[in-house]
């Protein structure tokens, strides 16, 4: 197949999914076209059938902004003329699904629309009555819609009159990639061998809740000799600064700031913080799950289906800090019931949420509607 993709090329899940799953493809023997402003950041080195178009949005003295949806929709229809796509599987239905969408008029029927979902557009902007009934013409017209869990099919059908059928595709891992690593050369960098490391990888958008992060941590820390690290950037960020400070747990606290290559990292970890809001899936405590760490987070969206409580980690309602804080100091201070969480995620990582069984599904999609 001959496969153009677009997604946010920057740091988040959702680029993540996108270029993991281009990847995959190509792997396959399927052409790969990426469309976006940036190269996304997990493309990493040249791959053999992948290809990258840049989107250039000009800037105009008698304009404001810079029209970037109308360039990326034209982009988009000339690579799928010129590579003859049969396909282009957007990421985020704002603006994406509505660019590819005007791409299609522009080219003909034959290039088919899959919309994947994953969360934002649809708990966040699709609450906005500015861009509501968009998002649902962007999603009522592709061919193929999918949401990356159970909690968002169901959250797009209440909020939107959707008229097709919503697939749920899960996020997936790779676990040539995401495996427990050796990292004892490293991880004296970070706390001695008495201390336990707890974990946060996040955008620091208020919906992940970071300064949670800091308040089970400084509850942890009084009962279970340990170290934070804080991977990321974002608006929450000089809050959980000062928060650190306030709380005189700047010593035992590392903000590293963004990184790109995080499997490392996690496999330094005993234990991932994940207090979201909102989560349409939580990608970051799959890859967790999949190095051996247990989450201990919220009851938020899709997380449950990823994380099971009491099995592959603990989850308590938004907010309440305290509970996450005593499920952490529980599974710290029990080796027995830590090891079981670790081992059921591994194996929750292979059987529910392999790379190569995610691409089967997506490859089947791609299938019907091209078929159709
Ligand atoms: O969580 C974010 O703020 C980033 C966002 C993204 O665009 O990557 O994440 C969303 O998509 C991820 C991949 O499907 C999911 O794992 C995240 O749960 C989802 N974030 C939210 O729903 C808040």
């Amino acid at each position: 197949m001959r496969i153009g993709i677009t997604c946010y090329p920057s740091h988040g899940g959702s680029g993540v999914v996108a270029t993991e799953l281009g990847k995959l493809m190509s792997e396959r023997g399927h052409q790969v076209h990426f469309i976006s402003y940036d190269i996304p950041f997990r493309l990493g080195s040249f791959h053999h059938n992948i290809h990258y178009h840049e989107v250039e949005a000009n800037r105009y003295a008698v304009l404001r902004v810079p029209p970037y949806d109308l360039a990326l929709a034209n982009r988009m229809a000339q690579v799928a003329k010129m590579h003859h796509l049969d396909l282009i599987h957007v990421h985020y239905a704002v603006p994406h699904a509505l660019c590819a969408y005007l791409a299609k008029q522009m080219v003909g029927k034959s290039l088919k629309v899959v919309t994947t979902l994953h969360g934002t557009d649809i708990t966040v902007l699709g609450e906005d009555p500015s861009l509501k009934d968009i998002i649902c013409f962007g999603i009522n017209h592709s061919d193929a819609v999918t949401a990356v869990s159970e909690s968002l099919v169901r959250q797009t059908k209440e909020l939107f009159c959707v008229d097709q059928g919503l697939d749920k595709i899960y996020n997936f891992v790779d676990q040539r990639v995401y495996k427990p690593k050796d990292v004892s050369d490293i991880r004296c960098e970070y706390a001695t061998n008495e201390e336990k490391l707890l974990l946060h990888i996040s955008n620091f958008r208020a919906v992940k809740r970071p300064l949670d992060v800091i308040r089970i941590f400084e509850q942890v820390q009084k009962h279970v000799p340990s170290r934070l690290i804080l991977v990321g950037e974002g608006p929450e960020w000089p809050r959980a600064v000062q928060l650190a400070k306030d709380l005189g747990l700047e010593s035992k606290i590392s903000f590293l700031g963004k990184q790109d290559e995080v499997a490392r990292l996690i496999s330094l970890a005993d234990l991932l913080l994940l207090p979201s809001s909102k989560e349409s899936f939580g990608l970051v405590a799959l890859e967790a799950m999949a190095c051996g760490v247990p989450t201990v987070g919220s009851r938020a969206g899709g997380l449950p289906e990823v994380v099971i409580d009491g099995e592959t980690g603990f989850l308590s309602e938004v907010g309440d800090v305290s509970h996450m804080a005593k499920n952490a100091i529980r599974l710290l201070t029990d080796s027995e019931l830590y090891h079981r969480c670790s081992e059921n995620g591994l194996i929750r990582a292979k059987e529910v949420f392999c790379a190569e069984k995610i691409a089967d599904q997506y490859e089947a999609l791609y299938q019907r509607v091209i078929e159709t």
